[in-house]
C-alpha cells in the first residue's frame, strides 16, 4: 500500500474511532425532546488567538455543562478548511444542531448546502458570513462590529475636538473576517465627513498580541507624529503598547490608543492611562448558544440576527465602578 493510501486509510480510521467513541450514528428521529437532554451540538470554534476567544470557549462549554448538552467541540487552529471538515464530520454523525464561528466571511455556501441537505439547522456566532442565500442557516447571535467602529470614532471626535489634524494608524484583525471589515467600515463611517482625520496607514495583525507588536514597530520607524493608534482588539493592543514603551513614548498620553473587546488587561492598561477608549465585544455568549440550539432542535424558529449587549469604556468614565472582567 502507497503512502497516499496508507494515509487515506488512516483518516478513515480515525474518522470511524472518533465516531465510535463519541456516538454511534443514530436516526434523528430517536431524539427525546430535544431541550438539553440527549442534545448533540457540534461546535467549531476557530482557535484560541486571544483571551476573547478563549473566554468565549469556555462560555459556551460551560452553558452546554450546565444545560446537559452533549458538545462536540472542534478547535480549527485558524484554518477555514479545518472548519469545513469539522462542520462535514458534523454532518456525518447527524448531530441536531451546528453552530460554529466562521473565521472569515466568504466560503461557506457548498458546507452549508450539505447541512440543509442533512436537515441540520446551523447557528452561526460571534462572526457573520457573507452568502446570497441566507436560507443555508438558522440564524446569527454576536458582536456588532460597525457599531464598535463607530464607537470607536465617536470617541476620537471627542477627544480631538479642537484638533487641526489626526493622524491615525489602524491595526485590522483577521483580513476577510466580518469582524475586521465592519470595525473598519464602522471607524470610517464615523470620521466620514471629518477630513482633519486622516489614517496614514492600515494593515492586518491577524488579532494577534506577536503580530500588534512586530507591525507597531515598523511603523514607528517608518512615521514619525502618529497621534492615534485603533487597534482592532487588546491582544494586539498589548503588543502594540510594548513597542510604543520601547521607543521612549507613553501610550495613552504621546500616542491615544482604541482598542475593542474589554479584556482585563486593557481596562487595567485604561486605569493605568496607557489606554483612553476600549469598546468592549462581548464574549459571553455560551448561555444564548445553547439556548438558541434547544430551539432550533425543539424544530422553533429562532431571530435571524441577534447582538450581545455591549458598552464602551474610556477615559471620560467613572472606571473604578467597571467590575472584574472575567477574560
Ligand atoms: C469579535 C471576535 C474577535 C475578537 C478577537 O467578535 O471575533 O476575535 O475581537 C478575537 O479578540 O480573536
Amino acid at each position: 500500500m502507497n503512502g497516499h493510501a496508507l494515509k487515506k486509510s488512516l483518516q478513515i480510521l480515525t474518522l470511524l474511532l472518533f465516531a465510535g467513541t463519541l456516538f454511534s450514528c443514530r436516526p434523528r428521529e430517536s431524539l427525546g425532546n430535544a431541550a438539553g437532554e440527549g442534545l448533540i451540538l457540534g461546535f467549531s470554534q476557530i482557535g484560541a488567538e486571544s483571551a476573547w476567544r478563549n473566554c468565549n470557549t469556555r462560555s459556551i462549554q460551560e452553558a452546554a455543562e450546565e444545560k446537559g448538552v452533549q458538545l462536540l467541540f472542534e478547535n480549527a487552529e485558524q484554518k477555514q478548511e479545518n472548519q469545513i471538515k469539522a462542520l462535514r464530520s458534523f454532518i456525518v454523525y447527524q448531530v441536531d444542531v451546528i453552530a460554529f464561528v466562521p473565521i472569515v466571511a466568504d466560503g461557506w455556501d457548498n458546507i452549508l448546502r450539505e447541512a440543509k441537505e442533512a436537515g441540520i439547522p446551523v447557528l452561526i456566532t460571534d462572526r457573520k458570513i457573507n452568502t446570497a442565500d441566507n436560507s443555508l442557516y438558522a440564524g446569527f447571535i454576536g458582536t456588532d462590529s460597525f457599531r464598535e467602529g463607530q464607537e470607536g470614532a465617536r470617541f476620537l471626535l471627542r477627544k480631538f475636538a479642537s484638533a487641526d489634524s489626526v493622524r491615525i494608524v489602524e491595526i485590522q484583525g483577521t483580513e476577510g473576517s466580518s469582524v475586521a471589515i465592519g470595525r473598519a467600515e464602522g471607524f470610517r463611517e464615523g470620521l466620514a465627513g471629518q477630513d482633519k482625520f486622516e489614517i496614514i496607514h492600515s494593515v492586518s495583525g491577524d488579532f494577534l498580541r506577536s503580530k500588534g507588536y512586530e507591525l507597531m514597530r515598523g511603523i514607528l520607524r517608518r512615521y514619525d507624529g502618529i497621534d492615534v493608534v485603533y487597534s482592532h482588539n487588546d491582544g494586539m493592543t498589548l503588543g502594540i503598547l510594548d513597542a510604543i514603551r520601547e521607543v521612549g513614548l507613553a501610550p495613552g498620553k504621546d500616542i491615544v490608543i482604541v482598542t475593542i473587546d474589554a479584556e482585563q488587561a486593557a481596562i487595567d492598561a485604561l486605569k493605568r492611562g496607557e489606554v483612553n477608549c476600549v469598546i468592549e465585544c462581548n464574549p459571553k455568549m455560551g448561555p444564548a448558544i445553547i439556548e438558541l440550539a434547544e430551539k432550533l432542535a425543539r424544530g422553533e424558529s429562532i431571530p435571524p440576527f441577534q447582538h450581545v449587549h455591549e458598552v464602551v469604556f474610556s477615559e471620560y468614565d467613572d472606571l473604578s465602578s467597571i467590575e472584574p472582567r472575567g477574560y
